[in-house]
């Protein structure tokens, strides 16, 4: 339990603090974790304390005032109150202390201006807060209540996670977790052993344009206007980098957008005037084949610290590489058939649970993740790029404000791995236009225009493979009749595997 020593005077709230000045820690009366050796936690701003304090402490407990809601746990009045519309949560925020910190909680507030944007779009100016945006509230209109008599971790506990320092999680990787690190790789060295491996080269892309020309100021000045795609929203990129310098959010808004080729008018490729080239290294990419019927393939992606990517694998099977052009993020990464601590996948991977935030997992299974053989872990700086091969789990955050530039592909050695997702995962299948009705279908229409060759041995590979499972599975279930008496679906004959070929380690029990 998160436990923190009480302030050190009544009123050593910092924003009290910061107006008189005092200063060794920027106004934050620093919050130990005592129960463990985890990172420092500054004040919370309203005082919201975590609720192992209110066992020292000896004063009210502005809970007590709630009336009837008191019967209900913190957890049940956050979710309760997602339901409430703006003017409610407000109001209700009045009535006393314990409500003003609940009803003030800034995720509540994100939600209600998202749903606000998306019924009609208008224009703001970003305040800081979620909250002072959608009520356009200046820093003086904002109500400063003293909440130190609040006890509660569903409310103390997020403003944990954005405060947490990331260095405390990503210093110190152990050598054998070390992504492994070029300055180059030539095509037929990724080909032969570097597909199936994470790595960062450090020279590829420094002769980028971009990289000498883009910096959140210069874009700042080239595109204010052009909106972008940020999670839910399209800001002008003005709005955008106000917020990125002004937030608190734990899991801040991140800015990833796959038209920006065309709203930047720039030019991709190794022709006069571009602005970035695909990296030679990586070789073909066969989703060319697919020309404009190919899925979502890259993507523009900025955010301020702590913004990032939750465990995920990347659609369709495919392959990516991620290119750092200002900023540093840190990647932790898992081979395909690992059960990462704190991620749990549906039976049929179509879903993915795990902590709703990056801080979330650092502070939980981050320890025990790092202790897996299989863990890889590193930190790819401006002008490097990192390589994610298919079907590997990853988990990003950005240690600083950034710019990066991401593209999804497919190399030879993945075919099999893409055209067996393509047609055993046709429900996870994504990114392809609405009018691209049969993906599966169109990939080996095309791969057999284009290269029959190489679509025959990718075929090959897979019936290989299933012919492999297969017999593991008669190993594992014996050839008696026993087993099938008790799981007749999976009896040796007449039962497909499918292809199966992107996770078979979790497909047989
Ligand atoms: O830069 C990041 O946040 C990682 C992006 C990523 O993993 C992805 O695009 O699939
Ligand atoms: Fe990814």
């Amino acid at each position: 339990m998160l436990l923190s020593q009480e302030p050190r005077r009544e009123g050593d709230l910092p924003f009290e603090a910061n107006t008189n000045g005092n200063s060794a820690t920027n106004g934050h009366a620093i919050y130990h974790d005592v129960a463990s050796d985890g990172p420092a936690v500054p004040l919370h701003p309203l005082g919201i304390k975590p609720l192992g304090n209110l066992y020292l402490a000896s004063g009210p407990n502005a809970r007590n005032s709630i009336g009837i809601f008191q019967a209900l746990p913190d957890e049940t009045l956050a979710v309760l109150l997602e339901y409430f519309d703006q003017r409610t949560v407000r109001q209700l925020g009045y009535t006393c202390k314990f409500l003003f910190a609940l009803c003030s909680s800034d995720d509540v507030w994100k939600g209600l201006f998202l749903e606000a944007q998306s019924e009609s779009k208008f224009s703001f100016s970003w305040r800081g807060t979620w909250r002072s945006t959608l009520l356009n509230l200046k820093e003086e209109q904002v109500a400063k209540v003293d909440c130190n008599n609040v006890f509660s971790d569903v409310l103390h506990r997020p403003f944990v996670c954005s405060n947490i320092s990331l260095g405390h999680f990503t210093s110190n990787i152990p050598a054998r977790n070390q992504i492994s690190r070029f300055a180059d790789l030539t095509y037929d060295e990724f080909a032969s052993s570097w597909s199936d491996r994470p790595f960062i080269l450090t020279e590829c892309i420094r002769a980028w344009p971009v990289f000498q020309k883009w910096t959140l100021d210069t874009l700042l000045k080239t595109y204010a206007d052009v909106e972008f795609r940020a999670e839910a929203v399209d800001w002008p990129f003005s709005t955008y980098y106000q917020y990125m310098f002004n937030n608190h959010d734990e899991s801040p808004l991140y800015l990833f957008d796959r038209k920006f080729v065309e709203k930047m008018g720039i030019i991709v490729g190794k022709e006069d005037g571009a602005a970035y080239w695909k990296p030679d290294c990586f070789g073909p990419d066969l989703f060319e084949f697919l020309g404009a019927e190919r899925p979502a393939h890259r993507w523009l992606i900025i955010g301020p610290e702590r913004s990032g990517s939750t465990f995920h694998k990347d659609p369709n099977g495919t392959s990516a590489w991620n290119a750092v052009i200002q900023g540093a993020k840190y990647w932790i990464m898992f081979p395909p058939s690992t059960a990462v601590p704190g991620v749990y996948v549906s039976k049929d991977s179509s879903e993915v649970t795990s902590p709703l935030s990056i801080a979330e997992w650092l502070l939980e299974f981050h320890a025990e993740a790092r202790k897996l053989p299989e863990c890889l872990e590193g930190i790819c700086n401006a002008g490097e790029i990192l390589h994610v091969p298919s079907g590997w789990w990853h988990l990003v955050v950005n240690l600083g404000s950034g710019i990066a530039l991401t593209q999804n592909f497919v190399p030879e050695s993945h075919l099999p791995e893409v055209i067996s997702f393509l047609k055993d995962r046709a429900d996870q299948v994504s990114g392809f236009r609405r009018d691209v009705n049969d993906p599966y279908q169109l990939f080996i229409d095309r791969l057999q225009e284009h290269d029959p060759m190489l679509l025959a041995g990718a075929l090959q590979e897979l019936e290989r493979k299933q012919e492999r499972k297969k017999r593991t599975w008669d190993m594992v279930v014996g050839s008696n009749g026993g087993e099938e008496e008790e799981h007749p679906e999976k009896k040796s004959t007449g039962f497909s595997f499918g292809f199966g070929f992107g996770d078979d380690d979790e497909e047989i029990p």
